[in-house]
């Protein structure tokens, strides 16, 4: 695949009013979000509850594509249709997570760096067969009292450039996801400074690698104070902290850059999007949504694992996608919000 076609499915991903849903949740993730509603995690349970994901009317509208895990991409509709047929006829691009998870980092006790390097080639091209057009590898980085230190952000930077390079290679489009977490009680300040090393160190391996930027999407964290900080910023701060960090850190080569939820409510994270693409200045790049709990969890609730509440759910999940995609134009209002959901 050429340059220029990896460029033009990394554009699509970011396309004004779209962004996309991540549902490519691990085993133990989707074990603990399905323990939330008191449904137990069987391959069952895990193919019901996606094809009502894969299957909401409407998608198509504000979803340029869907984050499938291993599992998914090779799961078929109650009907016998496979997931990633599902989704191309609706004109939403199937994309696979390939890492296989954040493992303990040696010699770094509290600091993780993802694995799945071994394989991957061959996997990348299984998985296109499969219909996979673009791929996902997030590395999990930790704040704390003396963390993340300079090993852990190389540790995880080098396999992130690494995972992406094989993708260009093999055809797919690598979305690259350094994910400093918000669990903590850091300041925004913190926040900012450990997302812009964290994003610095990722492009600099990047450029070792020879990852062509004009060919993959980043998918970040926004710069936000974690949960557990007594002060939580304003929306207006939050957007101003992230923009000029991404401004410090990022290329203007990258065709988009998508942002991850982390445990924001489904609300703030649209408000918080939305005032990015508000601002008077133009940023570089279009700046769009992957989420995964913000997009997913009213929906998750409403079907509680009951076959009855589908339809229900896939209203809500319709819903929080609208009003993501209007905020990936600056167009999204409280007001909105409650008008659109009544
Ligand atoms: C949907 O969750 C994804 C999978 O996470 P695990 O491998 O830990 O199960 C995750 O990578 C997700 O794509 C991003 O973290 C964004 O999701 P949120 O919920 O933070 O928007």
């Amino acid at each position: 695949m050429s340059t220029q076609d990896l460029q033009a499915i990394a554009r699509a991903l970011v396309a004004p009013g779209k962004g996309i849903l991540a549902i490519d949740e691990s085993l133990p993730t989707i074990k603990k979000r399905f323990e939330g509603i008191g449904l137990e995690s069987t391959e069952e349970t895990r193919r019901a509850y996606r094809e009502l994901l894969i299957t909401s009317p409407g998608s198509g509208e504000f979803i340029s594509g869907m984050i499938l895990f291993d599992e998914t991409i090779r799961q078929v509709t109650t009907q016998g249709t496979p997931f990633p047929w599902v989704l191309s006829k609706q004109g939403i691009m199937p994309g696979i997570k390939v890492d296989q998870g954040a493992k303990p980092l040696a010699g770094h006790p509290g600091e993780k760096v993802t694995e799945g390097l071994d394989g991957l080639r061959e996997r990348l091209i299984a998985y296109r067969q499969l219909g996979a057009q673009f791929a996902k590898w997030r590395a999990v980085i930790t704040i704390g009292e003396a963390i993340p230190s300079r090993g852990c952000l190389e540790a995880n930077a080098q396999p992130l450039a690494r995972y992406a390079a094989l993708c260009q290679e093999e055809g797919l489009v690598p979305i690259v996801e350094p994910e400093v977490l918000m669990d903590g009680d850091n300041t925004i300040d913190r926040c900012y400074e450990i997302t812009e090393a964290t994003l610095r160190s990722v492009f600099n391996a990047l450029y070792v690698q020879r990852v062509v930027l004009e060919g993959l999407v980043l998918k970040t964290n926004m710069v936000i104070a974690g949960k557990q900080c007594l002060r939580q910023a304003s929306v207006a701060e939050v957007a101003e902290q992230t923009t000029r960090c991404l401004r410090n850190a990022v290329p203007s080569a990258i065709a988009g850059i998508v942002f991850l939820s982390g445990g924001q409510s489904a609300e703030l994270a649209t408000a918080h999007l939305n005032a990015m693409n508000a601002m008077a200045v133009t940023h570089p790049w279009p700046l769009s949504f992957s989420y995964g709990r913000a997009l997913q969890a009213p929906a998750l609730k409403i079907w509680g694992g009951h076959h009855a509440n589908v339809k229900k759910a896939q209203k809500a999940l319709y819903h929080r996608e609208k009003c993501n995609g209007l905020a990936t134009l600056g167009r999204y209002t409280e007001a909105l919000e409650k008008e659109l959901a009544a």
